[in-house]
C-alpha cells in the first residue's frame, strides 16, 4: 500500500514531466496542477488507479488538430487565423466541449479547457467525453458577413473531425447562437446530412434546446444556492458581484434575480459597471445581445444609479457572493483578499478557471464556500447533452422540463462533490470533491476499456 505522501511525490514528478513535454502552455500546466494536486488520497486508497500509465494517458490528449483558417474581410483583404480542436478523452462518450473565438486562444489555452472539460462532463453523469476547440480569430467589430465567412472557412476543415457520435462542439467565448448557425449551415452543406446532434447551442427552430442559452448561468446560481444551503443560508436578499457581460454573466444575473438576490455589477474587457439598484437586465441584454455594444453604454443609458469604472477590478465592489463569469485568471490573490475583507460568503465559478490557484487557496483558508468551475458551470454542457438527447429522439422538451432536469443535475453534482470531499477527509472542499469524483468516473472507464 503506497502512502498519500509517496503518491503525491509520484504525481509531482508527473507534473514536472507535463511541464517539460508541453512547454509554453502555462494555462494547461495550471489546470493539470490543480487536478493532480488533489488526487493523491484517491490514488493511494485505490491501487488500480496507481497502475502505471493511467494518469499519464489522462493528461495526454487522444488527438490534437491544428489547421489554417483563411478568410476575406469586407474589403477583400485576406486574413489567416489558426484553428484548433483538442479531442482529449472519449472514455465516457463522444468528445464534447465548446469552441472559443478570442485573440488569446492558443494550443495551451485549448488544452487547459479540454482537460477541465473531461472532469466537468464526467460530473454531469450524461455520457460525454472531453474536448475543446476554437481559434485566435477576434469577432469584435467584425460584420455578420465577415463572421459568416470565417465560420464557413473554419468548418471547411473542422467537419472531417466531428460528428454526432464522434465529437460535438458548442459555444464558448465569442461563439454564440449566430456562430453556431453559420457553422451548422456549412457542416450541412459539406456533408449533405441534416445531422442535428453534431453541434449544440443551435437555434430553437432547428434542433436547439430550450434553456440551453440560460443553462450555464442558471446552473452556476443553482450551485451557489446549494453551497449556501449546506451552510444554512439561502440567496434571498444577498448582493452579488458578477464579472463579464456575455452569455454566462447575463443568465447568472437573471437567475439571481429570480431567486431574490441582487447582482450589482457586470464587466467586459474595457472595465466594469456598478449599479446600486441592481443590473437592469433588459437594458444589458439590449446592449450586449442586440447591439453587441460595450458595458459603458449601459452606465450612460441607465441614469444616476450606475457608473462605469474603466479598467479596475470588479471584485472591489462589496458583496455577499461573487460569480466570476468572464475568463481565466480574472480573480487573483489580491482580489480574493478584498472579497474576504468585504465579507464574501461564497465564490462560484461561472467561467473556466477564473480564480488563480493563490486566490482559491486564500478563499478556502478563510472559510469561504468555493465552487470550482468544473462543477459550478457544468449546467451548460449538461443541457448540451440534453439537446443531443432531444435531437436523437427527434423531439423537443418544454422549457419547464429542461429546467427541472438542470436543477436535478446541479443538485446532484453538488451532492457528489460534497460527499466525495467528506469521504477523502476534505470536508467542504469542493475542489477536491469535484476532481476526485470526476476522476473516478473517467479512470474506471479507462481501466475497463484497456490500454488505448
Ligand atoms: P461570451 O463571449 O458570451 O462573454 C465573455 C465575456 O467575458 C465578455 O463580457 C468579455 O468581454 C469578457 N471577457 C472575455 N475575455 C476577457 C478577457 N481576456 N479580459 C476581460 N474580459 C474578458 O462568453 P461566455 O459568457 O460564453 O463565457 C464566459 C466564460 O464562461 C468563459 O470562461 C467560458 O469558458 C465559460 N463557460 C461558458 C459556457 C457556455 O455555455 N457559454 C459553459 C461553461 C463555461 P469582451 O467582450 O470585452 O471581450
Ligand atoms: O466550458 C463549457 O462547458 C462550454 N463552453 C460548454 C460546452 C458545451 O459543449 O456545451
Amino acid at each position: 500500500m503506497t502512502t498519500r505522501r509517496e503518491t503525491q511525490t509520484r504525481l509531482d514528478q508527473l507534473l514536472k514531466e507535463i511541464e517539460h513535454r508541453n512547454p509554453a502552455q502555462p494555462e494547461f500546466h495550471q489546470a493539470a496542477h490543480e487536478v493532480l494536486e488533489t488526487l493523491a488520497p484517491v490514488v493511494a486508497a485505490r491501487p488500480e488507479y496507481a497502475e502505471p500509465g493511467l494518469i499519464e494517458r489522462l493528461v495526454e490528449p487522444e488527438r490534437q488538430v491544428m489547421f489554417r483558417v483563411p478568410w476575406q474581410d469586407d474589403q477583400g483583404r485576406v486574413h489567416v487565423n489558426r484553428g484548433f480542436r483538442v479531442e482529449f478523452n472519449s472514455a465516457l462518450g463522444p468528445y464534447k466541449g465548446g469552441l472559443r473565438f478570442h485573440p488569446s486562444v492558443n494550443l495551451g489555452v485549448i488544452k487547459f479547457l479540454g482537460f477541465e472539460q473531461i472532469f466537468k462532463n464526467a460530473l454531469t453523469g450524461l455520457g460525454i467525453g472531453g474536448g475543446k476547440g476554437g481559434s485566435d480569430f477576434d469577432p469584435h467589430g467584425r460584420s455578420d458577413a465577415e463572421v459568416m465567412r470565417f465560420c464557413q472557412s473554419f468548418m471547411t476543415e473542422l467537419y472531417r473531425h466531428i460528428g454526432e457520435h464522434t465529437d460535438v462542439p458548442a459555444g464558448d467565448i465569442g461563439v454564440g447562437g449566430r456562430e453556431i448557425g453559420y457553422l451548422f449551415g456549412q457542416y450541412r452543406r459539406i456533408t449533405n446530412r441534416w445531422e442535428a446532434g453534431v453541434l449544440t447551442g443551435k437555434g430553437q427552430g432547428w434542433g436547439g434546446s430550450l434553456i440551453r442559452p440560460e443553462a450555464t448561468g442558471y446552473g452556476n446560481v443553482l450551485f451557489a444556492a446549494a453551497m449556501l444551503r449546506e451552510r444554512g443560508e439561502d440567496l434571498e436578499g444577498q448582493t452579488a458581484v458578477v464579472s463579464g457581460s456575455g452569455n454566462v454573466a447575463i443568465y447568472t444575473i437573471e437567475k439571481l434575480a429570480a431567486l431574490g438576490a441582487n447582482a450589482v455589477t457586470c464587466s467586459d474587457s474595457s472595465g466594469y459597471v456598478v449599479d446600486e439598484k441592481g443590473i437592469d437586465l433588459d437594458l444589458l441584454k439590449q446592449i450586449k445581445e442586440v447591439e453587441r455594444g460595450r458595458v459603458d453604454a449601459y452606465a450612460e443609458r441607465r441614469g444616476s444609479s450606475a457608473r462605469f469604472v474603466p479598467g479596475g477590478s470588479v471584485w472591489d465592489v462589496p458583496a455577499d457572493i461573487a460569480l466570476p463569469s468572464a475568463t481565466q485568471n480574472e480573480l487573483d490573490e489580491n482580489d480574493a483578499a478584498t472579497l474576504i475583507h468585504n465579507g464574501v460568503k461564497a465564490v462560484s465559478e461561472g467561467a473556466n478557471m477564473p480564480a488563480t490557484p493563490e486566490a482559491v487557496h486564500l478563499l478556502q483558508k478563510a472559510g469561504v464556500a468555493f465552487g470550482p468551475g468544473k462543477a459550478a458551470n457544468a449546467g451548460g454542457v449538461a443541457v448540451s447533452a440534453l439537446e443531443m438527447a432531444q435531437n436523437h429522439a427527434r423531439t423537443s422538451w418544454t422549457a419547464a422540463r429542461v429546467e427541472e432536469e438542470l436543477t436535478h443535475i446541479m443538485n446532484d453534482i453538488h451532492t457528489t462533490c460534497h460527499e466525495t470531499a467528506e469521504r477523502y477527509d476534505a470536508p467542504g472542499d469542493y475542489v477536491t470533491g469535484a476532481n476526485i469524483a470526476g476522476f473516478e468516473r473517467v479512470a474506471d472507464a479507462m481501466l475497463a476499456q484497456g490500454v488505448i
